[in-house]
């Protein structure tokens, strides 16, 4: 019998309110200038070429995609071939604020939920090294993230992020599955033409 996910994992650190209002204005104007740089692109999944629900980009060294033939990490943009933009100061600082780790992130996953689009229970093991955390930024539309244990099928815990919210996942919560199961509409005003951005700084390569 799986065990009930009661409690939240060793490695869970959620700071609400991390960012104040004009840290999250500073934030969103830096991915824009990364998205005019490197759009926004429709992912789908491997084999059966199904889109995911959310649009996605990067920016960092190195950057997450997932398409027909597989889900990695690459250096180059899917769409346009180029290299990522360089991931802005400010992703760094906050990583440097809260991740405690010696290395620095390679990769800023940009995922961008528009009406209705939510994400599945998954877990992130396309990185080389789970030894550093991920550390994730919630901005715009307030959403319902889900957190399990680290088998699937057990339970999840709800919680409600806000604009501004910063998670770390690290040590045995690196692993958890978790998700997005509900986005709800026009609750933030920061986005012009609304919707969610979630801004996941990750480590890709051993450290
Ligand atoms: C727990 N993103 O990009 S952020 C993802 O809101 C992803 O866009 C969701 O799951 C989003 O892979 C959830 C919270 C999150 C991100 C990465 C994690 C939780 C995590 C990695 C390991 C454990
Ligand atoms: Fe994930």
């Amino acid at each position: 019998m799986q065990e009930a996910q009661t409690h939240l994992p060793d490695g869970f650190h959620f700071f609400p309110s991390f960012l104040d209002q004009a840290a999250q204005n500073a934030l969103v104007e830096d991915i824009r200038g990364v998205v005019a740089q490197a759009p926004l692109f429709q992912p789908v999944m491997p084999r059966s070429g199904k889109p995911l629900s959310v649009k996605m980009s990067n920016c960092g060294p190195l950057g997450w995609v997932a398409d027909i033939n597989g889900y990695r990490y690459q250096d180059r943009h899917p769409v346009t071939g180029a290299p990522w933009p360089a991931m802005p100061p400010r992703l760094m600082n906050i990583w440097q604020q809260v991740a405690d780790c010696p290395a620095q992130p390679e990769a800023c996953l940009i995922n961008h939920y528009g009406e209705a689009a939510k994400m599945g229970l998954h877990q992130d093991r396309d990185e080389q090294t789970f030894d550093a955390p991920v550390v994730s930024i919630s901005l715009g539309d307030t959403a319902v993230f889900r957190i399990g244990g680290t088998k699937r099928g057990g339970k999840t815990l709800p919680i409600t992020l806000n604009s501004g919210d910063v998670i770390v996942f690290g040590g045995p919560a690196r692993l958890c599955y978790h998700g997005i199961s509900k986005v709800y509409p026009d609750s933030s005003p920061l986005l012009k033409g609304g919707g969610r951005l979630n801004l996941t700084l990750r480590r890709v390569t051993p450290f």
